[in-house]
């Protein structure tokens, strides 16, 4: 008996570390948007995921073209059963930027998907958020790929839901400049006060930023691949990778940033990605830095103390790590398994 008690720790850290028998509970937030099509489509087709809800938010695109954008994925990918909610009208304190100058007219690459023979849920976003929450405490997990916007309006309104939730994985932010200009990220650019909300709510953000994703590029090689096959699905995700890789060829890259589907990607398979843990401050005012993700490499600050006329150094401030900070992807790993995905759907 006294030998089996023994063994109830590791009995308990097997079950623990055993795989997931069943799907993740997921809530993708989105501003549909080319890559949010593709992170979308990605995370539908991929057993590891359950996608209770989209909620959509301003950023690539308006709130109401976003929302449509959303209904007509979802319909195409003949999932109805999906939620889909409009959220925010705009970022809390700026006016928004739309980004049809990467994403095409509509958003998403100029292509005309058919009517949605889906329905918008009548909650709004962030009450969604919160109520999906409580409805699954420690289980959902919260894939924001637009501006923070709705994830800052929920945590504001309801700041309970914090550690209910299982984990969030954003795409946003870069610790290597930016997108947008030589500090910011487009999604945390479009709404920083919304970005220091999520970043301090004291749980830890998995941050999926903009320099990883200029590193983990879909190429015509893939796109190549992804036409042997002819779906509805694949088809349209044939269609957003040509206008995006074209567009981005325009600009002198040799593909195209797969900036959402590795967030996505991240929660489907974590190894997809190096990680470490940091603290990270949003800079909300800032002459030329104006939402950047600010990352502690160190973990600590200086800590300087006045003496007289002067200060002067005396050790350092540990910080407590806010973010899983993405470093580093496995695009070819990555890729396969997209087209892998998508093929054929
Ligand atoms: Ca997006």
């Amino acid at each position: 008996m006294k030998r089996f008690f023994s063994l109830l720790p590791f009995v308990a850290l097997f079950l623990l570390t055993a795989p997931a028998q069943t799907p993740r509970r997921v809530i993708i937030d989105t501003d549909p948007g080319v890559d949010d099509a593709m992170a979308i489509l990605l995370a539908l087709n991929s057993p590891e995921l359950k996608v209770e809800a989209l909620s959509v938010v301003p950023g690539n695109v308006e709130a109401w073209q976003g929302l449509e954008n959303a209904l007509k994925i979802v319909s195409l990918a003949g999932r109805c059963d999906v939620l889909v909610a409009g959220g925010a009208q705009h970022p809390l304190n700026q006016k928004l930027i739309t980004a049809q100058y990467w994403h095409g007219k509509n958003g998403l690459a100029g292509v005309e998907l058919p009517a949605s023979k889906c329905k918008a849920d009548a909650r709004w976003g962030p009450d969604l958020i919160i109520e999906m929450v409580h409805k699954y405490p420690h289980e959902l997990t919260l894939i924001p790929v637009g501006p923070l916007t709705n994830i800052a309006l929920a945590v504001s309104k309801d700041p309970s839901i914090v550690p209910l939730v299982k984990d969030i994985v954003i795409m946003g932010g870069s610790i290597t400049g930016g997108n947008v200009n030589g500090a910011a990220e487009a999604n945390i650019h479009n709404d920083p006060e919304a970005a220091a909300i999520v970043f301090n709510a004291g749980w830890m953000v998995t941050m999926v930023g903009s320099d990883v994703g200029e590193r983990t590029i879909i190429t015509r090689k893939h796109l190549t691949d992804l036409g042997s096959q002819h779906g509805p699905e694949s088809g349209f995700v044939a269609q957003l990778a040509d206008f995006y890789i074209t567009r981005s060829e325009k600009s002198g890259y040799s593909g195209a940033a797969m900036y959402d589907p590795l967030a996505v990607a991240t929660v489907i398979d974590p190894t997809l990605v190096t990680l470490k843990d940091m603290h990270v401050d949003v800079e909300t005012k800032g002459e030329f830095t104006r939402g950047e993700t600010v990352a502690n490499r160190m973990g600590s600050n200086e800590n300087n103390v006045l003496h007289g006329d002067h200060y002067e150094i005396e050790g350092a401030i540990p910080l407590k790590p806010n973010a899983r900070v993405c470093l580093a992807s496995d695009a070819d790993r990555f890729l396969k398994l997209f087209v892998s995905r998508i093929k054929g759907k």
